[in-house]
């Protein structure tokens, strides 16, 4: 038990005169990586320019594992043959042995920012792959020696599966379940399988990972799982797989989360989730294809981001057995690969932390496991034969909508100031969703915001506010 745990108890049983307030800062002096001691380390990745005074103090507050945003990429590293640029990964990785911040490595293999001259000749042909191994094995040798007293972890290699592989059709075998990048084209899958070798080699102690994006993708977490399974089954040593998480407000949902985060723990004893971002449009994954342009983040925007945040973190928080640390992709809005309009992180362009900070952080851990008692009923002050919304006997109100058209509905009610209840989509097509505890006794005005417009629900009677109709629902006394 934690020590905000151990006062939510003695809060329940009534041993303390102040009221139960983890939302209040003045608390316990806690940052994120506090507030998730007894669950996972809490990370952030970091490029050169992030060490002022005041992205220092969010640092040290807030975290407890450090990657380099790119300074540790081969293609910064090591750019062309006999040159090496330590500058930017020594000032990150310094800094990190001053403050006694242990880093996650990343990364040895990628086709992207990659040591494109290891795989090339003079003349710009391909070498043969035993050259390349002999290049890329002295390269994991001296990156892994030289940061070996500080990183704990390496993404050895990255994105090496296919986010979309073509299935079979007629007497036409499958496609390739791997990237077809120049390593591919060169090694086959063995790049992968050697990679793994010469990093364990260099550093026994480094838990070695295959990490990539779209992990939660039902079609790519089965290519990931087939493609360590087969590497484990002959011997190659991986120890985690890497979800990036590259998020949207929208998804994944966190059923596919759950799904692949247990298909990956089947296989391997660790999983980190390594770039955690989570953006206001509908893209996904680890590549950019569509960056919002200075648009106005709505408050409805800011309830999805922060209600996405939310689940993914109560879902994180009950794999805590095999998740080590969930890795946040930069510090703060300012400086998101994503750029600031997509508002994807949890410190804004001013390094302010968002609402969903407050709600990621004061997490009550009683909560995370208790489930509404099922017995709804129809709200006392539902229109004319209106099943939903629905109460319970503990003050829970659960809501069904139908909006077919809508890319998101939300209803104005929740128990804990994070704005609302995110209802999802179900496989009937109906909007649904619970309140995640029981709201106050009494009567609640409430609307319906579908994609940003305000709505009554039609299940709902209407009631007069001070200066509009609104629906109204009666919370029983208990
Ligand atoms: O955040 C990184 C950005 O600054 C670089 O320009 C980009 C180059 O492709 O790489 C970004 O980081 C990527 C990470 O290393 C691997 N997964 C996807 C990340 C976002 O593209």
């Amino acid at each position: 038990m934690n020590v905000k745990s151990i006062a939510i108890y003695l809060c329940i049983i009534g041993i303390t005169a102040s009221p139960c307030c983890f939302g209040q800062e003045n608390n316990v002096p806690s940052g994120l990586k506090d507030a998730y001691n007894d669950y996972f380390k809490v990370g952030v990745a970091l490029n050169t320019h992030n060490f002022s005074e005041e992205e220092q103090k969010l640092i040290l507050d807030n975290f407890n594992s450090v990657t380099c945003e790119n300074a540790m990429k081969p293609g910064e590293i090591n750019p062309r043959e006999g040159v090496w640029q330590w500058e930017g990964a020594d000032r990150i990785a310094n800094w990190c042995r001053q403050h006694k911040i242990s880093m996650r490595g990343h990364c040895l293999v990628w086709h992207n920012q990659f040591a494109e001259w290891m795989m090339y000749d003079q003349k710009g042909e391909l070498v043969p792959k035993e050259v390349f191994y002999q290049r890329l094995r002295s390269y994991i040798h001296t990156v892994m020696n030289r940061y070996k007293d500080i990183v704990y972890c390496w993404d050895v290699v990255n994105e090496a599966i296919t986010d979309q592989q073509r299935p079979a059709w007629g007497n036409q075998p499958a496609g390739t379940p791997y990237r077809e990048s120049k390593l591919y084209e060169l090694c086959g899958d063995e790049f992968i399988a050697k990679a793994f070798e010469y990093a364990r080699e260099a550093d026994p102690e480094a838990l070695l990972f295959y990490n990539d994006y779209n992990a939660t993708d039902k079609g790519k977490s089965q290519r990931i799982y087939d493609m360590v399974k087969k590497m484990k089954d002959s011997g190659v040593p991986i120890d985690g797989i890497g979800m990036q998480g590259h998020y949207n407000i929208y998804g994944p949902s966190m059923d596919d989360v759950s799904a692949a985060i247990e298909k990956y723990a089947s296989l391997v004893p660790h999983i980190h989730i390594t770039e955690l971002d989570i953006r206001a449009n509908e893209e996904m994954g680890g590549q950019l294809q569509f960056s919002r342009q200075n648009e106005e983040i709505k408050p409805y925007i800011q309830i999805l981001h922060a209600y996405q945040y939310t689940q993914l973190f109560k879902t994180l928080r009950r794999y805590k057995d095999v998740i080590d640390v969930v890795t946040f992709w930069n510090l703060s809005d300012r400086d998101s690969w994503l750029g600031a309009s997509n508002y994807p992180l949890l410190f804004d362009r001013e390094l302010k932390p968002k609402n969903a900070y407050h709600l990621v952080k004061n997490f009550e851990p009683y909560r995370d496991d208790s489930l509404p008692t099922e017995d709804f009923q129809p709200s006392a002050l539902n229109q004319p034969e209106q099943e939903y919304p629905m109460v319970n006997s503990e003050g829970y109100a659960r809501f069904r909508i139908d909006a077919p058209q809508a890319k998101s509905v939300i209803v104005s009610l929740s128990p804990e100031g994070s704005g609302g209840t995110v209802l999802r989509k179900g496989k009937d097509g109906y909007w649904w969703g619970t309140t995640d505890g029981p709201l106050e006794p009494g009567f609640h005005y409430y609307h319906l915001i579908l994609d940003g417009g305000i709505f009554n629900d039609p299940g709902a009677l209407n009631y007069f506010d001070s200066h509009r109709w609104e629906s109204g629902i009666e919370i029983p006394a208990h």
